[in-house]
């Protein structure tokens, strides 16, 4: 039996369709470690709570060996009590007619309170990954109410975006998806995001040295990866789910382990690199050290198109900054 104290880790939406995705590979060690043991805190609306029971019952089921405890609750303060990771998954999804506004407001009234909740009785270093949308603009009302916890560990979820993007240079050049480096998702986790393959490499060569379909690469590719989740609701009906829980596994994994000199893409407070806007929170190419802090990588030369397309994804988060103002200052 392992010795080691356990992670807490905190899931909104846990009964949702993401939320039930990533609760079972966290117990199961692929996040933070297998050596690790883990105590999952499950929050939903109090409707779902007893669909989260059944959830609950699947989990124990499974007999992992790392998972020590399982907590179940409608109460933030329950939930987040010391909890050392928080996946924020839940929040209302846009119904029909909805005004992006109207979405953003909604929600906004759901991440400051989570956020409030997070400051008074989550770690002292719990770090946050807001994956519910729009994800950004969520993760920045939520470290809007940071006095405790550094603004610094809300961060938001564009590795979806990440990894589709890396599926389908691999696809197109025939490699495995291993091969793909130092490719960066720019800006808002919407159709607005950029997914910057100019200074990616195949085996270590650049992607368009052996994609010489150039025409490829800067309509289809980025119009495949900024639709993506629109096609998989054209074909089945529901928003994608288990790639989705995926990309969260890998964010929180590499933050926690570090990435080794890899480019990994996360939406994380802005220090103002690339003339980004202070404290909003943007898709950057970043780095996590052997001690678990990520850095945005600096000194990334942007071609005129790739600065041109960086600032109209940057263009729409400020808007959702503005359209959320009222809230945060009430
Ligand atoms: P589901 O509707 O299956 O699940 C959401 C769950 O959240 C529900 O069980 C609901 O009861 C719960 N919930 C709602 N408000 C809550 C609150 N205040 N506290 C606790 N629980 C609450 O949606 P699902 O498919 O799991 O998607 C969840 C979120 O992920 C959505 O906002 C969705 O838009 C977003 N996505 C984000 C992605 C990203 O890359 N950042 C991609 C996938 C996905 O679209």
């Amino acid at each position: 039996m392992s010795t080691k104290k356990p992670v807490r880790v905190a899931v909104t939406g846990a009964a949702g369709r993401i939320g039930t995705s990533i609760i079972f590979p966290i117990a199961a060690g692929d996040v933070f470690g297998k050596d690790t043991p883990v105590i999952l805190q499950l929050l939903e609306l109090p409707d779902a709570l007893g669909k989260l029971r059944g959830v609950e019952m699947e989990l124990r089921d499974c007999a992992y060996n790392l998972l020590r405890d399982v907590v179940v609750s409608d109460d933030p303060n329950v939930a987040f009590k010391d909890a050392d990771a928080l996946f924020l998954v839940g929040s209302k999804p846009r119904g029909p007619g909805m005004e992006r506004a109207d979405l953003l407001k909604d929600n906004g009234k759901i991440f400051i309170g989570q956020g409030k909740a997070i400051d008074a009785v989550a770690a002292d270093n719990a770090r946050v990954i807001v994956v519910g949308n729009p994800c950004n603009t969520n993760a920045y009302i939520a470290s809007q109410m940071a006095r405790r916890v550094p603004k610094a560990n809300f961060t938001a979820m564009t590795r979806l975006d990440q990894n589709r993007a890396a599926a389908q240079l691999a696809g197109k050049a025939g490699v495995e998806v291993g091969a793909i480096g130092n490719l960066a998702v720019w800006g808002n986790h919407s159709p607005t995001m950029y997914a910057d393959y100019t200074h990616a490499y195949i085996n270590g060569r650049k992607v368009s040295e052996v994609i010489t379909d150039h025409e490829w690469l800067n309509t289809a590719f980025l119009k495949t990866v900024a639709q993506r989740g629109k096609a998989i609701i054209d074909a089945q009906g529901v928003s994608s789910a288990p790639s989705a829980a995926w990309a969260a596994i890998d964010h929180m994994r590499d933050w926690h382990h570090g990435t080794n000199g890899r480019w990994v893409s996360m939406a994380v407070p802005s220090d103002g690199s690339y003339g980004i806007p202070e404290g909003l929170i943007c898709s950057f190419p970043c780095t996590v050290d052997a001690n678990g802090q990520y850095h945005i990588v600096q000194g990334v030369e942007l071609d005129a198109a790739s600065k041109a397309k960086v600032q109209a994804s940057v263009n729409e988060l400020l808007e959702e900054r503005e359209m959320i103002s009222g809230l945060l200052a009430g």
